[in-house]
């Protein structure tokens, strides 16, 4: 590493992780920084916005961007998601397109081609979830993708879950880096806000449970959030679209409100190695996600 000040230098760069809804884009971008960092669900349109991750060694640093899942959309929220994929491939040195071995291509996977295609950037297609894929299966996925994008310089079969050729991929991305200062202070893990990766965490412990009902209709916001040093205190509102989706979400005598906090509890006891108190609210905002300034409010158009 040479010093530029007392300011490292190195290896650095953006790498934007696009693709379909639910391909594993968040999965790897939590296992390739070794904490959860994204939310993660079995449910498609998953992640709303991009989310920076920064991953700093001695020589390097590589700023990873997951994006919302490429999908067609029909809300203002849907055209936001769309929006900070675009951004993210025009601010990208190296990106990494993300595709589902054990699924046939579709109308997403053209969508994500077209795009990935017409932004001209370089890019590793990475093939994943083949602990589940077939052989033919991946080769099926694999073949639509070259045969779409002429940038993608290199290929891996991988498994995010698993944490398969996670290295290999990361080796190919550091080599490709350009070199110059670090954007960000070697410790610092995410550009994000503590409280917005709490806010995802409560989303993800919901989506657990109602990801059949309501996949799209939740958004948290934190009402409080504050921190002691040894206790996190922190009141979130849990909305969702009608009034007939309240009950859902609380279930019988709470018991699914409960079982969601403590899931929630538990994942922000991880992220803050604190004592968690949550309380969460379960309200109602009509047609949010066509609502231009509650998505503000809920940071949705930061993207
Ligand atoms: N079997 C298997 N499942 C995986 C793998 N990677 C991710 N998954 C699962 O796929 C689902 C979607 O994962 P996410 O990481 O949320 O997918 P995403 O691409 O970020 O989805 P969006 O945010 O909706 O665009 C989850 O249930 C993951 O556990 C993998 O390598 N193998
Ligand atoms: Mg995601």
């Amino acid at each position: 590493m040479q010093e530029l000040g007392d300011w490292p230098t190195g290896k650095v760069g953006y790498v934007a992780i696009v693709g379909r809804p639910n391909v594993g884009k968040s999965t790897f971008l939590n296992a390739t920084l070794g904490y959860h960092l994204a939310a993660v669900s079995s449910c498609p349109q998953t992640t709303r916005r991009r989310w920076r991750g920064i991953l700093s060694d001695d020589d390097s640093q590589i700023i990873f961007v997951d994006t919302p899942g490429v999908h067609e959309q029909n809300t203002r929220l849907g055209n936001f998601m769309l929006e900070s994929v675009q951004r993210s491939l025009q601010d990208a040195d190296v990106v990494l397109c993300v595709c589902d071995g054990r699924r046939a291509p579709g109308a997403e996977d053209e969508m994500v081609t077209e795009r990935v295609a017409a932004a001209g950037q370089p890019v590793i297609l990475v093939v994943n979830k083949t602990d589940v894929a077939t052989a033919e299966q991946q080769a099926e996925i694999r073949q639509f993708y070259t045969d779409r994008i002429d940038g993608i310089f290199a290929q891996f079969a991988i498994s995010a879950l698993r944490g398969d050729k996670l290295d290999e991929v990361l080796a190919l991305i550091r080599e490709q880096m350009p070199t110059g200062p670090f954007f960000y202070p070697p410790d610092q893990v995410s550009d994000a806000f503590e409280r917005d990766i709490g806010a995802e965490m409560i989303r993800e412990a919901a989506l657990q449970y109602l990801h059949q009902e309501l996949p799209h209709a939740l958004a948290v916001e934190i009402v409080e959030w504050q921190d002691t040093g040894k206790k996190l205190k922190i009141i979130a509102n849990l909305y969702v679209e009608r009034d007939s989706q309240k009950p859902m979400v609380v279930g019988k005598n709470g018991e699914m409100l409960n079982q969601i906090r403590a899931d929630a509890v538990k994942l922000l006891r991880e992220l803050s190695d604190m004592f968690v108190d949550l309380r969460i609210h379960v309200k109602v905002a009509d047609k949010w996600r066509n609502k231009k300034r509650f998505l503000e409010d809920m940071g949705l158009m930061d993207g």
